[in-house]
């Protein structure tokens, strides 16, 4: 759906057509790759073991090979006296922070860990060139589950006894166990949450540009926050400059996550540039990207809830291994500990929660924020619990749900693990979902039907996201090593044009188009007079970037206050030019006029003319039309919905046909409601694929063995089922525009939904659980134990 030109139309709440797409969809647009085309290149080498000790490293073959520029080791890097550190920007109570260099020296931890650098005059040479690098390694035993790692030997970091990196607890275990002490019913899952390969189209890259006469350093990389990229090369691994260095992320192909980190690769890239003083890039292939890019999830978990005959929650209690990886990255100790154990909540009114979190590391890619980051995972077992345990209770899933839902009247609501919930109407989306799917009829045709023996299987999944982390105080005093902020800057020029400058980065959200529709809509301009800038830190003051689905809540909010504060300095010069007091001028669709008296009136472009003319502006006002805020918003925001999913199981097959999927989902007030949208089905996809598809695998030694796509199993279109979406709206009664994140909501409530339903599908064979991927053969496994179909 799209709307028409229409000036008018083209503002906050429609559905404008997103202004990237021509660019994308002719080819024009420049991802990093595109950039410094006659670059030399770089390749990596990765270690061959998942665990092993590095005796030595032999480059000089390699060096030899024609076209081969140079060749870089660990040692080259550490005898430069880089800083060469990448850290964790979120310390917990005894965090253990082994040191990540940029290649390794004296061991490998995972099978992605750099050695070597080739750099060469194309990119085959420089690959074929790593064949030549001879390595000698002294091979150790590895571990690769958060399970089996604690305790194996040897290590995966000295300093980390037991590979134990945090032993993380939230809430008030002693409530906990008198609850459930007096609690009539106890429901037990053990659940498992595999490892998700995060596959945007495009796999990281990076080009580097190195100035020495003026000692200027460029970097071209697939960043969802040039400026976090840009502080941390700065401070923590190259040590350059951060005033002469420049980050920019280009058009960038879809992130999930993984596009937040700083690695080893783009650093290297831009250290081999800066050392030879030459352009090169460098850019991962598909299986490079799997086994050195963040993965998601990793749990393994008991959960349990206690509950009252009458279908009242009184506690849960979680416990949790989560994977690492063998690195930490910057947002890996966040992630499974306070976006995880926070959201455990979801919907309901708990009165008492604990949740214990043991981080570990492992032999394997270091795990970090996906889609739905540790909100994901947190509701995935809230959502299953419930699910087992209305069957413990023989109530209907949606009846202890209800039972327990937060009521309208009661936000802000403040849960048992210490988030304050600011909006939400559960009951109201709850119902609709309901409503779309007819679900009272669902379950009589599923009694029919199983008497056919046809198994169809409802699922349903609540959900609550902690969307836009902040405020920046209460964050630092949690450990993080970030704000919560974003930097928003409107800029008219004279002749009343506009250029917004956002610290957000887009990867695929559409940002250029909704957030040029905040500013024309509060500065009553028409959207084509306004231009949004993004991604590049010579162009942005500062900026925190695209995670968290904050850039809507946050950058969204630091636009809008720049917004009104132009609006309200163009109010004095309009009221000075036509003679009235400021108070006495209102503003409406770009117009100031003079209460009262509609004929003196001036237009916001007129405005800006005379403000950058400066020969009649009030005394004491700088001449200039601009303004820039860093917006730190007092809490997240609160996104919510009920996902259904309708599946029917074939049992002799394990064959799962999803027949519909109804997502009603709340935002607060949607910018564009055609972008909502899109999230809403990319994050469905997703969710999709987790629960029935998606699963890294890794082998005794710590080989991937999902290395590739053509073994790492991605849903496809055809695999995907239509959705019917829908949507309340509850505003973020903190956000300046009443809005909520989105861009992580369904991948959330997908997963739940879908596993639910399989699960609910199998009720006849006695199946209570079954840990995803839900693939045929685990299907048919299950069934086959409870005695065949
Ligand atoms: N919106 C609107 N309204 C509302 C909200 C929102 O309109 N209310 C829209 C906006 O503006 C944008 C979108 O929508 O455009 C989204 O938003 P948000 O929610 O704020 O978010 P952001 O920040 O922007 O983004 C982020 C997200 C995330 S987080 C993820 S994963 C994913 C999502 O986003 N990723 C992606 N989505 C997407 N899409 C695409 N295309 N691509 C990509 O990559 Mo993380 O943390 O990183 O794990």
């Amino acid at each position: 759906m799209t709307t028409s030109p229409d000036a008018a139309d083209q503002v906050f709440g429609s559905s404008v057509e997103r202004r990237e797409d021509p660019s994308l969809l002719t080819g024009k647009a420049e991802f990093t790759d595109d950039k410094l085309p006659d670059a030399a290149h770089v390749a990596i080498l990765r270690s061959q073991f998942a665990h092993a000790r590095i005796e030595s490293v032999d480059t000089s073959t390699a060096a030899e090979r024609d076209g081969v520029i140079a060749v870089f080791t660990g040692e080259d890097i550490e005898a430069s006296g880089i800083p060469n550190s990448i850290p964790t920007a979120w310390m917990l109570p005894g965090l253990v922070t082994p040191q990540y260099r940029l290649m390794a020296t004296d061991k490998v931890r995972h099978s992605g860990d750099a050695i070597a650098a080739v750099v060469a005059e194309d990119r085959y040479v420089a690959h074929d060139a790593l064949d030549d690098v001879d390595v000698s390694y002294e091979r150790l035993d590895a571990a690769t589950t958060p399970t089996e790692a604690v305790g194996a030997e040897p290590p995966v970091h000295e300093e980390a006894e037991d590979n134990v990196a945090f032993d993380f607890e939230l809430g008030d275990a002693d409530a906990v166990d008198e609850a459930f002490a007096a609690a009539d019913h106890v429901s037990t899952v053990e659940l498992e949450q595999p490892r998700i390969l995060p596959t945007p189209v495009e796999p990281r890259a990076a080009a580097a540009s190195y100035d020495p006469g003026t000692d200027e350093l460029t970097v071209w990389m697939t960043s969802q926050n040039p400026h976090l990229h840009r502080m941390l090369m700065s401070t923590a691994t190259l040590g350059h400059p951060e005033h002469k260095l420049t980050v920019i992320a280009p058009e960038v192909g879809g992130g999930f996550g993984k596009k937040i980190y700083h690695y080893p690769d783009e650093a290297i890239t831009a250290w081999c540039a800066k050392r030879l003083e030459r352009d090169v890039k460098w850019q991962a292939t598909r299986s490079e990207d799997y086994v050195t890019g963040s993965h998601g999830r990793d749990h393994i978990t008991e959960a349990e809830l206690a509950v009252d005959d009458d279908g009242t929650v009184r506690a849960m209690r979680v416990e949790t291994h989560a994977g690492l990886g063998a690195h930490l990255l910057q947002f890996a100790t966040a992630t499974p500990s306070y976006l995880y154990a926070t959201i455990l909540s979801s919907e309901y009114d708990i009165p008492a929660i604990h949740c214990r979190v043991v981080g570990v590391f492992t032999n394997t890619a270091p795990v970090d924020a996906y889609r739905g980051a540790g909100r994901a995972e947190g509701i995935y077992v809230t959502e299953r619990l419930f699910d087992v345990a209305a069957r413990g209770l023989g109530l209907d899933p949606t009846e202890l749900r209800r039972t327990n839902l937060v009521a309208p009247d009661e936000f802000p609501f403040e849960t048992s693990v210490g988030l304050v919930y600011d909006s939400g109407e559960y009951e109201r989306a709850m119902d609709r979902a309901l409503e779309i799917v007819d679900y009272d009829d669902l379950r009589e045709r599923q009694a029919a039907l199983r008497e056919e023996g046809r198994y169809l299987g409802i699922g349903v999944a609540n959900f609550v996201e902690s969307a836009g982390l902040s405020p920046s105080k209460a964050a630092g005093e949690l450990g993080a090593q970030a704000g919560g902020w974003e930097v928003g800057v409107v800029r008219f020029h004279p002749s009343g044009k506009i250029v917004v400058a956002c610290g957000t980065a887009d990867q695929g959200q559409g940002h250029r188009t909704t957030l040029a529709q905040i500013a024309a809509d509060e500065l009553g301009v028409p959207i084509a007079d306004v231009e949004v800038v993004e991604g590049n830190t010579d162009e942005v003051p500062q900026g925190m970037g695209t995670y968290g689905s904050r850039s809507a809540p946050v950058g969204g909010g630091a636009v809008s206050t720049s917004a009104r504060k132009v609006v309200e300095k163009a109010r004095k010069i309009a009221a000075h030019q036509l003679e009235a007091d400021a108070d006495d001028v209102e503003f409406e669709d770009g117009e100031f006029r003079v209460k009262g008296a509609a004929q003196r009136s001036m237009g916001i472009a007129d405005v800006a003319m005379q403000a950058y003319l400066g020969h009649d502006i009030p005394d004491e006002m700088e001449p200039g039309l601009e303004a820039t805020s860093y917006y730190d918003p007092e809490n997240f925001t609160f996104p919510f919905g009920t996902h259904v999913a309708v599946v029917e199981v074939e049992p002799t097959t394990g064959d799962v046909e999803i027949q519909r999927y109804v997502a009603v989902d709340d935002c607060g007030e949607q910018i564009n409601p055609m972008i909502v949208e899109g999230q809403i089905h990319g994050g469905i996809a997703q969710g999709i694929g987790a629960a029935l598809f998606e699963a890294a695998q890794y082998d005794g030694s710590g080989n991937l063995v999902t290395g590739s796509m053509n073994d790492y199993a991605l849903p496809r279109a055809s695999d995907l089922p239509e959705y019917e979406t829908d949507s309340t709206v509850t505003p973020s009664p903190h956000n300046p525009l009443g809005v909520k994140g989105v861009g992580e909501s369904a991948t959330i409530g997908a997963t739940p939904a879908v596993v639910n339903a399989v699960v609910d599908a199998l009720e006849p064979f006695g199946v209570d659980h079954l840990d995803m991927p839900l693939t045929n053969e685990t299907i048919w496994a299950a069934v086959e134990s409870a005695g065949g179909s």
